[in-house]
């Protein structure tokens, strides 16, 4: 039996199975037989799958993959956001390669990625998918772009879940130690939903004999099975629907990010500053003293970073000639506050830098 037809075995098998408490443990051996099958189909494709073309560079601050079925306008989009000139048609399949382009916004180089359209079972290695799937992998955020004719958006997130992509989250707040003796140990801050039962029988069809388990955030089995696994990776995302030129009652987009249209250029510039927000990208406006701010050429960070972590990335031994800072802006209580090393800088901070000679 083929690796599929054992996955849809146990698919078929957990869909005939009753939802209940009863049932609890046996869904949940079935899920993460589900997972692991899923997983040793991706690496077998992965080490024979031809990747010939489709390995790009990274470039820029950060990187956008767009990803969509065909003809939903990725190319047009592409082309419209960015200096790429990427063949568009009213035809399927008028891209078949990947495709970058860079766009420039607030400062910042941001990669996009104009990936083929992807088909169903573009994750089981059908029509060049699975080379696709290892850019998007590789990818700071997901656009996802629909159709608004055909959304599909069920399906086209199905595609990029089932290889181990979890948009718009972040990584389960649980621990799993390994320990030489003691059995299952499961200790949980908050009230789960799951047994501990099920949870044991997890753990040891995971082959965890002795391990000490600490879950801090309320979750289902689907998400702990994510925690136990160690191919996950997640990618925040921005759902946009393309062509809101065709569309007479936008009502019933309203739950999507934005509607937009490639063709006409309607609200790309929200799109931009959306993808900026949603890739926690940061301007740092630099600082001489006695000077302006440069608010031409910003610093671009990420959301969270302490001057030091910023002083790391720049070129100039700057951390080992780092006397003080002062900074004005968001993250500071007054202007020109004196700030050290562990200050966390925000989004058009100005930064002045003293630093030593050497
Ligand atoms: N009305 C309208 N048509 C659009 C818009 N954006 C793209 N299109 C049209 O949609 C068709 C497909 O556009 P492409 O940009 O080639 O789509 P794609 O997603 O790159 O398609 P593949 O490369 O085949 O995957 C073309 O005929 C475009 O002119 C839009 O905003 N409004
Ligand atoms: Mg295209």
């Amino acid at each position: 039996m083929g690796i599929e037809d054992k996955i849809q075995s146990v698919k078929d098998k957990l869909e005939k199975t009753p939802v209940n408490k009863a049932t609890e443990k046996e869904r949940a051996r079935l899920k993460s037989r589900i997972a692991e099958l899923e997983e040793e189909k991706q690496k077998k494709a992965s080490g024979t799958g031809d990747t010939s073309g489709y390995a790009v560079e990274k470039k820029g601050d950060a990187t956008v993959a767009l990803v969509g079925f065909p003809s939903v306008g990725k190319s047009s989009l592409l082309n419209k956001l960015t200096n790429a000139d990427s063949e568009t048609g009213e035809y399927e399949f008028t891209t078949l390669d990947v495709e970058p382009g860079m766009l420039k916004h607030k400062g910042a180089n941001i990669q996009i990625l104009d990936v083929p359209g992807l088909i169903g079972g573009a994750a089981d290695g059908r029509g060049g998918g699975k080379q696709v799937l290892s850019v998007v992998r590789n990818a700071d955020l997901i656009l996802f772009l629909l159709d608004p004719e055909e959304m599909r958006e069920e399906e086209i997130k199905q595609e990029v879940h089932n290889v181990g992509i979890r948009t718009n989250s972040h990584p389960p707040n649980m621990k799993v130690e390994k320990k030489g003796r003691g059995g299952l140990e499961v200790t949980s801050t908050v009230d789960l939903d799951i047994e501990e039962d099920t949870i044991e029988a997890l753990l040891r069809e995971k082959g965890f004999v002795n391990a000490k388990v600490t879950v801090r955030e309320k979750m289902d089995l689907d998400r702990f099975i994510d925690g136990l696994m160690d191919n996950r990776k997640y990618t925040p995302a921005v759902t946009a629907v393309n062509k809101a030129d065709m569309i007479e009652d936008e009502s019933e987009f309203e739950d999507y990010d934005l509607l937009i249209s490639a063709e006409s250029g309607r609200n790309l510039d929200d799109l931009k500053d959306l993808m900026f927000e949603r890739l926690g990208l940061i301007r740092v406006y630099m600082k001489e003293r006695g000077e302006d701010a440069d608010k031409d050429e910003p610093l671009i960070l990420e959301e969270g970073v302490t001057i030091e972590e910023a002083l790391q990335e720049l070129p100039g031994n700057m951390l080992d000639r780092f006397k003080k800072a002062k900074v004005t802006g968001p993250s500071s209580k007054f202007p020109e506050q004196k700030v050290g090393l562990q200050h966390v800088l925000m989004d058009e901070d100005i930064l002045e830098l003293n630093l030593r000679h050497i």
